[in-house]
């Protein structure tokens, strides 16, 4: 496996910004760590490290764990009175590392829950392991959980262009852990719904406002759609750190749109005509309405949103 290093902030908010690290849960960590590299490098200085959390929070403004873990590593330190600060915010991260961890886990258990025997459920996108760097992710600690206990499954995991993560990453993830599986591009899910071939839809989260509305990868809307229109079930799972209660509403988020050479390219080879031009807004929105439960680490919340979100604070 290749070994990649991150020296300072800077490097670290182009990791993320062209997508090296990516996945919510990951650069929940990389926020979390990249305040451990700022103290590093800060020789002391506060203010430095507060700027650095500044430009990390810039980098993918829709998953809001990144705004999340930067803000609570540098409330932490703004209540810090002690010397030794970088060894305190060592300990910090690690803290909000296992924190989400166990979140995983224990939000996998009650979506398993979810799951009957012979289902196939559909994902979209990557919320998995590598994401999360733990048990299973987010969507995919469901559908793991559910997989141990037994139950015969299968997953149809659909990519996401242009980078594809279901193809690439989701499909190596269930792979490796023996779950059958079978990739899809994001146009199938509403025709194989019609066709009876798909009984659950679980997806990760980037973010959810307070109504419960769910900002996701953009393709998620669709499937929502297709599923309400076919009676499937569609859950999104997350965890009390991807709950925006300062959002009302999904629709008033920041949505980030990127390079549209994104689009227009594929490996860095242009695929269009040089005159053509594309649309990348890289997140969607799937109104509450469209979302049969939020599975989080304190159990499945229904609607309405705005009372059951409340129970996970
Ligand atoms: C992350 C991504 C999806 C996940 C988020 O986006 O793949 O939106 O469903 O789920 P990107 P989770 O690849 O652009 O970072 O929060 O569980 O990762």
């Amino acid at each position: 496996e290749e070994i990649y290093t991150i020296n300072t902030v800077e490097e670290l908010a182009k990791s993320i910004k062209d997508m090296t690290i990516r996945g919510s849960g990951a650069i929940g960590i990389a926020g979390a760590y990249g305040i451990l590299l700022a103290a590093a490098n800060s020789n002391g200085d506060r203010n430095y490290i507060k700027e650095s959390g500044l430009l990390l929070k810039s980098t993918r403004p829709t998953a809001v764990n990144l705004m999340k873990t930067v803000d609570e590593m540098i409330e932490a330190i703004d209540n810090y009175c002690g010397k030794e600060v970088v060894d305190f915010i060592e300990e910090k991260a690690s803290e909000i590392i296992e924190r989400q961890l166990g979140y995983e886990k224990k939000l996998g258990e009650y979506g398993a829950e979810l799951i009957n025997e012979g289902d196939t459920i559909l994902t979209h996108c990557h919320s998995g392991a590598l994401a999360g760097a733990g048990y299973g992710g987010r969507a995919l600690s469901v559908i793991r959980k559910a997989f141990e206990q037994g139950k015969n499954i299968h997953v149809f995991t659909s990519e996401t262009r242009p980078y594809l993560q279901g193809a690439r990453i989701t499909a190596y993830e269930l792979e490796r852990w023996g779950i059958p599986h079978t990739l899809i591009t994001d146009g199938m899910s509403g025709y194989l719904m019609k066709l009876g071939r798909i009984q659950k839809v679980v997806v990760g989260s980037d973010r959810i406002a307070a109504n419960g509305d769910l900002l996701n990868k953009v393709g998620t809307y669709m499937h929502a759609l297709a599923a309400k229109k076919n009676n499937i079930p569609f859950y999104t799972a997350t965890s009390s750190h991807t709950i925006d209660y300062d959002l009302a509403h999904g629709m008033d988020a920041h949505v980030e749109y990127r390079n549209e050479k994104e689009v227009t390219h594929l490996n860095g080879q242009l695929i269009t005509e040089a005159v053509t031009k594309a649309l990348y807004p890289s997140f969607d929105v799937t109104p509450n309405e469209l979302i049969s439960g939020i599975i989080t680490e304190k159990g499945v919340m229904i609607s309405p949103y705005l009372e059951s979100l409340l129970k996970v604070k």
